[in-house]
């Protein structure tokens, strides 16, 4: 059984351009499916080699695979749905699948536009694919497929064309049952520019306790689970000897929600002496950050060196219509606290929304030179069409055209300006907030090693300004704030840009338990309880008992806002519907 692995050539200039990565869905699965018997596996990175479509048609003509697996997050689907049209051209009876989290939730939309895929594989891969090989394998695949836990296909028996979604796989309880494979990976490529060395990206926690509302993390993973400290750390050991790695990045999206196996964790690489052999950096909370104000010099200690906090917002009303369950304040301490432990500190806003405006742009840059990490983010909001923000949006979201989802073009056009002025809005705060770390900060840093890490991530950040790659700056055609007019996102007209289903997606949702339930019931009715009382006042408006000054009991412009925002989301969550 001959097994070709493809990560798609999608470029689009974010966090990439701190190097190339390594793509660890493949490392996961091929260490599984050998535990499983497989061995014959073959993986093709064409996204790190850019390799264009007649490259990796000659690759698929040599190899001549049994099955063709290509993973998707969203703004790769297009790619990754051509690729499996590529290995059926190359080879007919080639069995193709998909992967990854566009898939996992738009399976109904994805194999309507690219019939060819034979399967898709939702959620955790790890236990449903190997289930899938083995179908294939013993010629079952074709008969018993509605057997298969987790997977999607089209049916097309007497009825024709009908998509079939078969019950979840239960996610995999103890995470230590799969043992990676990262000689799958040729390490010559993966580079992380700041340090000049090799990156991988362990994953040590899977899923996220919180339900973040313009996430889909927390959906995907069902459940928060993670590994045994000991487990991780052999596995970094081994990256560290076996591949020269001396940098990574948790791939998780919650590493230290479990205090104590996170402690366990820092502990068991200071006692291995592996500090001084690899760095590391993770994304997490600001509240799990002042919970563990006292232990941040012992985190720098086992090597933690950079960490990236989901802020995202200037404004609490924001936080709060993200369902962050952060305040600004909080915010603030948890980067000076990490500044104070020797730890690199970046902080991620969420810029773009509907009601975005001058103002509110100018606010994130203030803010975050107030706050005062070392580095700063604005991502685009990018409304995934599986997440509760955008059910909220509605109509405001116009754009789906999915290979530009990606955190760095502007998906929803705010209603105070046009696309391009808020790109520039956002080069504008990068360019000033760089340009004072540049001069002010990052030369005179009297931590040779934090000099020399902000400076690796200047160098990264320059590079790709010169390239153009940053942002997609160069496909855009932004060269700067006179170039604003000629600004061409390139939103493609030939795609179908049907707006997704909302009955296809909250039927692909059921059945999709996650953990979260009780807390989206009580969600809704918080929702339910500000929407009555901006009802309330509303109608006490209306008949005249709250004066126009401002008056006892009016409601300000914020929580008017907020109670509408939350109103919206009660009416539009699936849960409401229950
Ligand atoms: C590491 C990472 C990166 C690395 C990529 C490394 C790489 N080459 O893969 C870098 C920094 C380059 C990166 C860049 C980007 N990223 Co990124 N990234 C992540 C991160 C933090 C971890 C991903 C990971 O490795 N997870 C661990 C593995 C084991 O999980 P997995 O990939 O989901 O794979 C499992 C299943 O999905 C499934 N599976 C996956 N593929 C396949 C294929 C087959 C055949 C099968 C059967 C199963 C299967 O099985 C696997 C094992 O269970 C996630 C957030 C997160 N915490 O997950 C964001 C995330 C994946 N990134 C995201 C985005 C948007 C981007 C960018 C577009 C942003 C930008 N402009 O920079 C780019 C796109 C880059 C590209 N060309 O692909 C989004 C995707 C959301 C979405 N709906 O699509 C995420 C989820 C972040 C978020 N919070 O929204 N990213
Ligand atoms: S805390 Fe992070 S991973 Fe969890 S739901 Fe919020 S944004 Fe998503």
């Amino acid at each position: 059984m001959r097994i070709v692995l493809i990560h798609p050539n999608y470029h689009s200039g974010g966090a990439e351009i701190a190097g190339n990565w390594p793509p660890a869905w493949v490392a996961y699965l091929t260490g599984y499916l050998r535990a499983g018997g497989y061995h014959d596996i073959t993986f093709i990175d064409a996204m790190t080699h850019h390799l264009d479509e007649a490259a990796v048609r000659e690759r698929l003509e040599a190899l001549q695979a049994d099955i063709v697996g290509c993973t998707a997050i969203t703004p790769a689907i297009y790619k990754a749905e051509r690729l499996l049209q590529l290995a059926k051209e190359v080879r007919p009876q080639t069995v193709t699948v998909l992967g990854g989290i566009h898939g996992t939730f738009m399976y109904p939309q994805v194999l309507k536009e690219a019939p060819w895929i034979d399967a898709v594989v939702r959620g955790e891969g790890e236990q449903v694919f190997l289930n899938f090989v083995r179908a294939v394998d013993d010629g079952t695949w074709a008969r018993d497929r509605h057997a298969v836990r987790g997977v999607a296909f089209l049916d097309t028996g007497a009825d024709g064309g009908n998509v079939v979604a078969t019950p979840a796989e239960p996610p995999i309880a103890d995470l230590d049952r799969i043992q990676p494979d990262w000689a799958i990976l040729e390490w010559d490529k993966y580079i992380y520019i700041p340090l000049g060395v090799r990156v991988a990206i362990p994953n040590f926690a899977r899923g996220c306790p919180f339900t973040c509302s313009f996430c889909s993390q927390w959906k995907f993973w069902r459940d928060y689970r993670i590994r045994e400290p000991k487990a991780v750390v052999d596995e970094i050991e081994g990256l560290v000897k076996n591949h020269g790695v001396g940098f990574f990045i948790l791939a998780d999206e919650e590493p230290t929600i479990h205090r104590k196996k996170f402690i366990a964790f820092c502990e068991e690489l200071i006692a291995r002496g592996l500090p001084d052999k690899v760095q590391w950096g993770i994304n997490t909370r600001v509240t799990d950050i002042l919970r563990d104000e006292k232990l941040l010099p012992m985190f720098r200690q086992a090597g933690l060196v950079h960490v990236s906090l989901g802020t995202e917002a200037a404004a609490q009303l924001k936080l709060d219509r993200f369902n962050k369950e952060t305040t600004i304040e909080q915010n603030k301490k948890a980067i000076r606290l990490l500044r104070e432990a020797g730890i690199v500190t970046e902080a991620q806003f969420i810029v773009g929304l509907e009601n975005e405006t001058a103002e509110t742009l100018e606010e994130t840059y203030q803010m975050a030179r107030d706050w005062n990490p070392d580095m700063a983010n604005w991502a685009m909001y990018t409304p995934w069409p599986f997440s509760d923000l955008f059910q909220e949006l509605g109509d405001k979201v116009e754009v789906f055209d999915f290979e530009k989802y990606n955190f760095v073009t502007p998906i929803m056009k705010p209603d105070a300006m046009d696309r391009a002025e808020l790109l520039d809005r956002v080069m504008n705060n990068y360019r000033r907030f760089f340009m004072n770390k540049s001069f002010f900060q990052y030369p005179w840093e009297k931590d040779s090693f934090r000099r020399k890490y902000l400076m690796g991530c200047l160098k990264a950040f320059l590079k790709s300004g010169f390239e153009r790659t940053f942002y997609d700056l160069g496909r855009v055609g932004y060269w700067g704030p006179q170039s604003k007019k000629k600004v061409d996102f390139q939103f493609a007209d030939t795609r179908v840009h049907e707006r997704p289903d909302a009955a296809a997606i909250a039927a692909a949702d059921e059945n999709w338990v996650t953990m979260h339930g009780p807390k989206i019931e009580m969600r809704r009715k918080r929702g339910e309880e500000i929407a009555a009382a901006a009802l309330a006042a509303i109608g006490a408006v209306e008949s005249g008992q709250v004066s126009a000054c401002g008056g006892g009991g009016q409601l300000s412009d914020e929580e008017a806002e907020a109670a509408l925002s939350l109103h919206q989301a009660a009416d539009h969550h699936p849960a409401a519907a229950d």
